[in-house]
């Protein structure tokens, strides 16, 4: 009798304190909500989800002559201002985006989505979002870019010419764990990697790569992707160029053989000189200031700045010419030069107020040494007055300034 009393009155008790904190649970949840709704449109900007100060506008914009808006009028190709940019980590809400190849940007709900990994592999598998944020992870900071990112003399700025590259913190589960727990057969070579969007963009991506430093990420920059970069999953290919950077990542099945998805097609060339030139980005940079449509106010003291990047590794010094190429010298590297990253580096410059051209030129940790246009023309044997530019461009460009300070893209 008393024993039941007493177990009756346990249960009670533990009732009431499950109770209590169920009442307590909601209670705070109504708390935030109602606190939040209290708060005037204003505060909530400041509270909620931070806004930059209505000063500062710098903007990605579409750019033209690179199918946007494209046939079923969806806006491809959306460039970064570089010229507006600091630093090194591309703020997410100004990273660029790349096709979509006649799809809208999914909305993919995170509880829904799924990874598959399958094909030459002793155990296929297949991972929630939730189990696949159970994995180690790691955080890495990695550029990526298009190989629509070419200069051309039409160019006006910086965020024309160089505007599809951005650089990011990526978080995720290194892809040769996930690989490793799959059991990678003998006689397999290459994996595929799928979006879950509606055309399904693929790449073919050489296992040796998929093995050696590929992240499946779902965080950037310090929280989920952005839906424009893949959320909730995307592959990252560091150092290859964009179209290995499946977003939307839905499934990698494991192969023996190159296979030609529809997104190779344009990215893989017959020729094998040019083939070389695509998928690991040559080192590359760029001057984002003094850049075309900036004005230099008088002669003067000013501080050079720019990025460079490499697929081949890190960064291991910019130089920088004010004289057109005559006279070359050594920038700093004013940001960590992280492997297959941007890097930031500035040079101090006294500007005698005489017309002049700025160049800059990478040089990255395997010695390879960032090309003129003529050097990368003369490669494939084009004639010196028109060089042409295949796979990805990574050719220097230079800055004319003029005796007014204007700056003008220097391509002819
Ligand atoms: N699923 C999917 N992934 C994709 C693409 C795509 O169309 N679909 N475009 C690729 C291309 S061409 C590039 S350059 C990069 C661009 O990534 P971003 O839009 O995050 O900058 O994503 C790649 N990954
Ligand atoms: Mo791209």
């Amino acid at each position: 009798m008393a024993t039941t009393r007493r177990t009756r009155r346990r249960f009670l008790e533990s009732g009431a304190a499950l109770a209590g904190l169920t009442v307590t649970g909601v209670r705070s949840a109504l708390g935030q909500s109602s606190m939040a709704d209290a708060l005037s449109p204003k505060n909530k900007e400041l509270v909620a989800y931070g806004e930059r100060s209505k000063y500062v506008t710098s903007i990605r914009v579409p750019v033209a002559g690179r199918m946007s808006p494209d046939m079923y009028g969806l806006t491809f190709h959306v460039t970064t201002p570089l010229q507006d940019q600091f630093g090194i980590i591309t703020p997410s809400s100004l990273f660029y985006v790349a096709t979509h190849r006649g799809s809208y940007v999914p909305e993919i709900n995170p509880d829904e989505h799924r990874l598959m990994i399958h094909g030459m592999v002793d155990r296929p598998l297949v991972f929630t979002m939730d189990e696949l944020k159970r994995l180690p992870f790691v955080s890495r900071v990695h550029f990526i870019e298009c190989q629509g990112n070419r200069a051309s003399a039409q160019h006006k700025t910086v965020q024309e010419s160089h505007g599809l590259t951005s650089c990011a913190e990526w978080t995720g589960v290194p892809l040769s764990l996930l690989l490793g727990e799959a059991g990678v057969q003998k006689g397999a070579s290459w994996i595929v990697a799928e979006g879950a969007e509606e055309v399904k963009g693929a790449s073919s991506i050489p296992l040796g790569k998929a093995l050696d430093d590929c992240l499946v990420a779902y965080g950037m920059n310090g929280e989920a992707l952005r839906p424009q970069q893949g959320f909730p999953l995307r592959l990252l290919v560091p150092g290859f160029e964009g179209i290995y950077q499946i977003k939307y990542l839905r499934r990698i099945k494991v192969v023996d053989r190159h296979y030609m998805t529809y997104d190779d097609y344009g990215h893989i060339s017959p020729d094998p000189r040019a083939a070389a030139l695509v998928e690991q980005i040559g080192p590359k940079s760029v001057i984002t200031f003094p850049s075309g449509g900036q004005r230099l106010p008088g002669p003067g003291f000013y501080e050079i700045s720019g990025l460079a990047w490499s697929g081949g590794g890190a960064v291991r010094r910019v130089e920088v010419s004010t004289d057109g190429g005559a006279h070359w010298q050594d920038s700093e590297l004013r940001s960590p030069a992280y492997p297959m990253a941007h890097t930031r580096f500035g040079m101090h410059w006294k500007w005698d107020g005489r017309e002049c051209v700025l160049l800059s030129r990478c040089v990255d940790e395997l010695g390879t040494v960032q090309p003129t246009r003529a050097e990368a023309g003369a490669f494939f044997e084009d004639p010196p007055e028109r060089p042409r530019v295949r796979g990805a461009d990574n050719t220097i460009q230079p800055w004319k300034i003029t005796s007014d300070g204007s700056v003008l893209n220097g391509l002819s």
